[in-house]
């Protein structure tokens, strides 16, 4: 699996690339099976909604579920990023960020690498998210908007904007949000897209890329799982103690393809 020229191209230039229906629909159901039995898990990996009361993101499936360990190491995605990245990859972080129907909140306009660098002390950019829609996203679930070639900009500020109340399961974009002012002048400079299409779609994006979403207010849900690889020479160095293990991974080891599938194939007995 390589991505063409202009596909490299757009992923440079935009910050972000959308790949349609990269997984199939029979994926795409294994996959949003696997998350609901995986988000009655409790525990710190779970971040619940203080108003709802509904789930909010999941960490590090990809350690409880078999189907998660295949798409990680997928050749699907593996390889471009591995691509992308001209390195070897592991995992940095893996979320589901689950917006329940009528009620899943939003995500305050942010970079991930402002997060990266703040709380594991994570010296340069070189990782690629790898968002994989379990539903279909659309106009009215709130999908992912992008500003997009904003992170070629680089980090717009460092560190914490101060006033929201910091989580202490993970870092929520309200907690390192871009200002009003910020948003004006990068929206002037390069507009917003928003990134949309049926469960099993792929958009890959930039660790600097400018982007957020707003409520759910439509009657379908939409969840959206990230995968994070990051370059294996590029391992975070936190000062004092590391994150625990569900929201930045340990394991460094370069990760290999598999041909283990996601729905596995029935075997026929003769
Ligand atoms: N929640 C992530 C973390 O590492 C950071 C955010 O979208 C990624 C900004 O704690
Ligand atoms: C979202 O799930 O809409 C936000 C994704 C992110 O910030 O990584
Ligand atoms: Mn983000």
């Amino acid at each position: 699996m390589r991505l063409t020229e202009d596909q490299v191209r757009q992923f440079r230039t935009q910050g972000y690339l959308i790949l349609d229906q990269l997984f199939s629909p029979d994926e795409a159901g294994a996959l949003q099976d696997a998350f609901e039995q995986d988000a009655l898990v409790p525990g710190d990996h779970r971040v619940i909604e203080e108003e709802s009361g509904e789930v909010r993101a999941v960490y590090a499936s990809h350690v409880r579920r078999r189907e998660f360990a295949a798409l990680i190491r997928s050749p699907r995605v593996l390889d471009p990023v591995r691509q992308l990245l001209g390195s070897e990859a592991y995992i940095y972080q893996f979320k589901t960020n689950a917006k329940a129907a009528f009620s899943g909140a939003g995500w305050s306009w942010h970079q991930d690498f402002a997060a990266w660098q703040m709380a594991d002390n994570l010296a340069e950019p070189r990782l690629v998210n790898v968002g994989v829609f379990l539903d279909e996203v659309n106009e009215f679930n709130g999908p992912v908007i992008f500003c997009p070639g904003s992170h070629r900009d680089g980090l717009v500020k460092k560190g914490r904007t101060g006033g929201a109340a910091v989580s202490e399961q993970h870092v929520d974009p309200e907690d390192i949000a871009l200002t009003q002012d910020d948003m004006r002048g990068l929206v002037a400079r390069h507009g917003l897209t928003s990134a949309k299409g049926p469960a099993g779609t792929v958009v890959l994006f930039d660790p600097e890329i400018v982007h957020g979403s707003a409520p759910n207010m439509a009657p379908f849900r939409r969840r959206l799982l990230i995968v994070t690889y990051n370059d294996v020479d590029n391992v975070p160095r936190p000062v004092g103690e590391p994150r625990p293990e569900y929201v930045v991974g340990r394991d460094t080891a370069p990760l290999e393809t598999t041909v283990e599938e996601i729905v596995p194939t029935l075997e026929v007995v003769a």
